[in-house]
């Protein structure tokens, strides 16, 4: 073995060893305990960034631990490698989206091997490869057969120039990425995934989702929108239809002094069929139609509107109110219609007041509330007046006998509304799923025969850029023979949106080579749920909901027995220099290839680990990893100092305690211990990576610092050979290559990954003492120490003794006195 710790030749060797040993390859197997770690496969962009290797390797810390534990662990990885990109390059450069993606993940899978994370490379699950996509068709024929997969027109950008439908990314600032000119709305026929059956499951599945971050389930919340709220019927003069609209504030009806209809609400050409000014409505519309349909919904927009002359009826008070048309109404939300009541909705009273419109206040504050304010909508809760027989009563007490009313008479119902919408999957691009169904002039919309699938994507596209979809200009994918009634007729050219392939990928790493299922239900019932989810919360929302929605439906299909797929979802917190996320287009990106050159791969990764807790923003300075470059080099050289007590053969286990000459052997020992328990927890149970390492660290100061008494007697020296090897040990999930170099010197019949976690002796890792907290009241008023599981009647004595407690405390008796062992005294009076 040489002298100084060649880093690069050493992480080679062992990444070759890894590899040929297949070290990482696992099975199903019901008689062990799993734990299957996944994190959120990439992009293959063509380079690893630096949130990828925190998120790889914090995953991979988690797995090699569990593993070392005992557990069965699956670790997989895979590429999330259809998309709009490798379609951009192809435009912009010539190079086939194909072989631009190809060639992206041979280079990133190199770096991944490079930074040595443990995965199961026979496991890798590629999406623009057939043998996965074809089950993104199996699983959207099922979704088709059930109706969950159905068409409707809705609305899309469109580049007039390019003659071309644009994503939103290349829509940005409503002008096109390519050509410049301002985007416009066009409607057309679009697939959708009915997740709206899910909505309410989706929220109630939160309950099982209680070790997610709170804020991610509250993002999830606020998604799905849910408001509960009264559908109610206004009467159209001249009209057989009515006017139904949806509020969650039916109490302020009394107030309502006109209806708001949506541009596109589908009434609206009969209300203006008979109008004078007809033209001019529509051409309004149109207008306002055109605007960027994204960006209506804003509270930023100016509020526009036009009075459509009609008029509708109040059912509650028999009052006739005009009908308007305005911007800020959304067809997508509720029914596309509202009730507007100015002095109870901020919105409604800025339209009100813009175009001369009544303001009536039907709420009054509650005593001692604010008295309504000029210029602001009173919004709360409050008693009702002017509002008929409900004059009088609360507002809680009013929207309840209102919806009794409304049912009773038939003009309304309590009812619920969710913000969630249909997820439209339809992407008129090349590089995604072809959607699997022919359209027949004669027997509509046909799917493809199970038997037919994959229906590839076609190698003989053209990427320009404009007219439209490559996949509609190749003759020989679109051109096809109707399956029913064998009829020429059209392949559907749109194809899926990517958050389909990646809403159950992790199922198919479970049964990789699968060829007659998207995946087997022994594999599922295994392995599933995932144990620990690891990746950054920018998917908190859509890739989390989808998967959990797939899920759900792959549960109705038979396919598991499972509801929520990942129980536990770590968000890793973002990596940033200079104050500001790395990025490419904020120029302040440090390449993980040249850390790796400069320091190496454990060097980096435990770096990374130890700058901060997984969930928190990690802040990229270089000094951390020298530092942590040098550490590794001192752990490396300390077995170079010590290596004759290998050579010695000195037993592992020391002798005796009564032995110990110096108490410093029994403390380190203890400090050992201590050390094992604390970096188990912290990575098993806490994912506190962080303190793990500064543990691993403290210790090895500990003994580098005592290292001349340690060696100077027997026990001494053979507590040292298992100290220096159970930090082996322990840095095993984190610096992986150092941890197999030093042992097989030490002479280690197995690998690291394959040896088990050291064992913590319980007696040796007890506090001798514990702070427990005095509270009067519930309120912490003071601490005191005392000696490890003190009984309860001296912590109450103990406390009652205080003086700062007994100046609280004074003559009165006090009623109950509350001790929690090792913790607390809560004296109640
Ligand atoms: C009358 C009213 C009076 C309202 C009042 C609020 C306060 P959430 O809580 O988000 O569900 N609304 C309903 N559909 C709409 C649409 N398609 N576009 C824009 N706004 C719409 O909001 C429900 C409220 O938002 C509804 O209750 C309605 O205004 C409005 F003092 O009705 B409300
Ligand atoms: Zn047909």
């Amino acid at each position: 073995m040489e002298e100084s710790y060649n880093f690069q030749k050493v992480e080679l060797k062992w990444q070759k060893i890894w590899e040929e040993k297949r070290a990482f390859q696992v099975q199903t197997d019901p008689s062990r305990k799993k734990f299957y770690c996944l994190e959120m496969f990439p992009y293959p962009s063509g380079r690893i960034h630096m949130g990828h290797v925190r998120n790889y390797s914090i995953g991979d810390v988690i797995s090699r631990y569990q593993a070392m534990k005992g557990r069965n662990v699956l670790h997989p990885i895979g590429w999330d490698a259809l998309g709009l990109p490798a379609e951009n390059a192809a435009i912009q450069h010539g190079i086939h989206p194909r072989t631009w993606t190809l060639d992206n993940i041979a280079h990133m899978k190199s770096q991944l091997r490079r930074l040595g994370i443990a995965y199961d490379w026979s496991r890798e699950v590629t999406t623009c490869l057939p043998d996965y996509y074809r089950w993104n068709q199996w699983i959207f024929l099922r979704m088709f057969e059930r109706g969950l997969a159905f068409r409707r027109k809705s609305w899309v950008n469109w580049c007039p120039q390019c003659r071309t439908v644009l994503a939103n990314e290349q829509a940005q600032a409503g002008s096109c990425w390519r050509c410049d000119s301002s985007v416009e709305q066009k409607q057309n026929e679009h697939w959708f995934l009915k997740i709206t059956d899910y909505a309410e499951e989706l929220l109630s599945g939160h309950d099982q989702l209680g070790k997610w971050p709170e804020h991610v389930l509250l993002m999830q919340k606020n998604w799905i929108g849910r408001s509960e709220g009264t559908r109610v019927h206004f009467p159209v003069p001249g009209e057989q239809a009515a006017l139904e609209v949806f509020t969650t504030r039916v109490d302020t009806i009394f107030g309502a002094t006109f209806l708001v209809i949506s541009p596109e609400h589908p009434l609206l050409p009969r209300l203006l069929a008979a109008s004078p000014r007809r033209d001019e409505i529509e051409r309004w519309v149109e207008r306002i139609i055109h605007q960027a349909h994204a960006r209506r919904d804003l509270a930023e927009v100016e509020k526009e509107g036009i009075d459509t002359g009609r008029r509708a009826i109040n059912p509650y008070s028999g009052e006739e109110i005009p009908i308007w048309i305005a911007n800020y109404v959304l067809m997508e939300y509720g029914t596309g219609a509202i009730m507007a009541v100015p002095a109870h909705d901020q919105r409604d009273y800025e339209f009100a007041t813009k175009y001369g419109l009544p303001v009536r206040t039907v709420i009054l504050p509650d005593d001692g509330e604010a008295p309504v304010s000029e210029g602001q909508a009173f919004e709360s809760y409050g008693r009702l007046t002017a509002s008929g027989s409900f004059s009088g009563m609360r507002s809680t007490e009013a929207q309840a006998s209102m919806n009794v009313l409304a049912e009773a008479k038939g003009f309304g119902r309590a009812s619920v509304t969710y913000r969630l919408r249909d997820w439209g999957i339809s992407r008129q691009r090349y590089w995604g799923t072809p959607i699997p169904i022919i359209h027949c002039g004669v027997c509509g919309l046909v799917p493809v025969p199970d038997a037919d699938l994959p229906v590839e994507i076609p190698q003989d596209a053209a990427f320009t850029g404009t007219e439209g979809s490559p996949l509609e200009k190749s003759e020989s994918f679109v051109r096809v023979a109707c399956p029913k009634c064998g009829r020429p007729a059209r392949r559907e050219t749109d194809t899926m949106d990517t958050f389909f392939d990646s809403a159950w990928y992790y199922f198919r790493y479970l049964s990789p080579g699968q060829t007659s299922r998207p995946f087997d239900r022994r594999d599922s019932d295994y392995w599933m749920p995932v144990d620990l989810y690891i990746g950054g919360v920018e998917h908190a929302i859509l890739h989390l909901i989808y998967a959990r929605f797939f899920t759900k439906v792959l549960r109705d299909l038979g396919l598991t027995g499972l509801d929520e797929p990942f129980p536990h979802y770590l968000a890793q917190g973002m990596v940033t220099k200079d104050g500001s996320a790395m990025s490419k287009s904020r120029g302040n990106v440090v390449d993980p290839d040249r850390m790796i050159a400069d320091y190496g791969a454990d060097a980096l990764r435990l770096f990374i680990l130890f700058a901060s807790p997984p969930d928190k923003e990690f802040a990229w300075n270089e000094d951390g990893v020298e530092g942590c470059f040098r550490f590794l080099g001192r752990i490396w050289q300390m077995f170079q100092e010590n290596k004759d007590l290998w050579a010695e053969g000195a037993p592992g286990a020391g002798p005796a305690a009564s032995a110990e000459a110096d108490p410093r052997v029994s403390a380190a020992r203890k400090k050992m211990h201590q050390t094992i328990k604390k970096v188990g927890e912290d990575i098993g149970q806490r994912y506190h990576l962080n303190t793990a390492v500064s543990s691993i660290m403290e210790f090895s100061n500990l003994l580098r610092r005592d290292r001349d008494v340690l060696r100077a007697s027997g026990p001494g020296r053979s507590l040292l050979k298992e100290a220096l090897e159970t930090i082996v040990l322990l840095l095993g999930p984190f610096a992986p290559h150092l941890a197999e170099e030093l042992g097989q010197a030490m002479g280690r019949p197995a690998l690291i990954v394959h040896s088990s976690w050291p064992e913590c002796d319980p007696a040796l890792t007890r506090e001798e003492s514990v702070t427990i907290v005095v509270q009067v009241n519930g309120k912490v008023r003071d601490r005191f120490d005392v000696p490890l599981d003190t009984p309860d009647s001296s912590l109450q004595e103990d406390a009652l003794r205080l003086p700062r407690i007994r100046e609280l405390v004074g003559d009165r008796p006090a009623k109950q006195v509350i001790c929690v062992k090792n913790k607390l005294v809560n004296i109640v009076i």
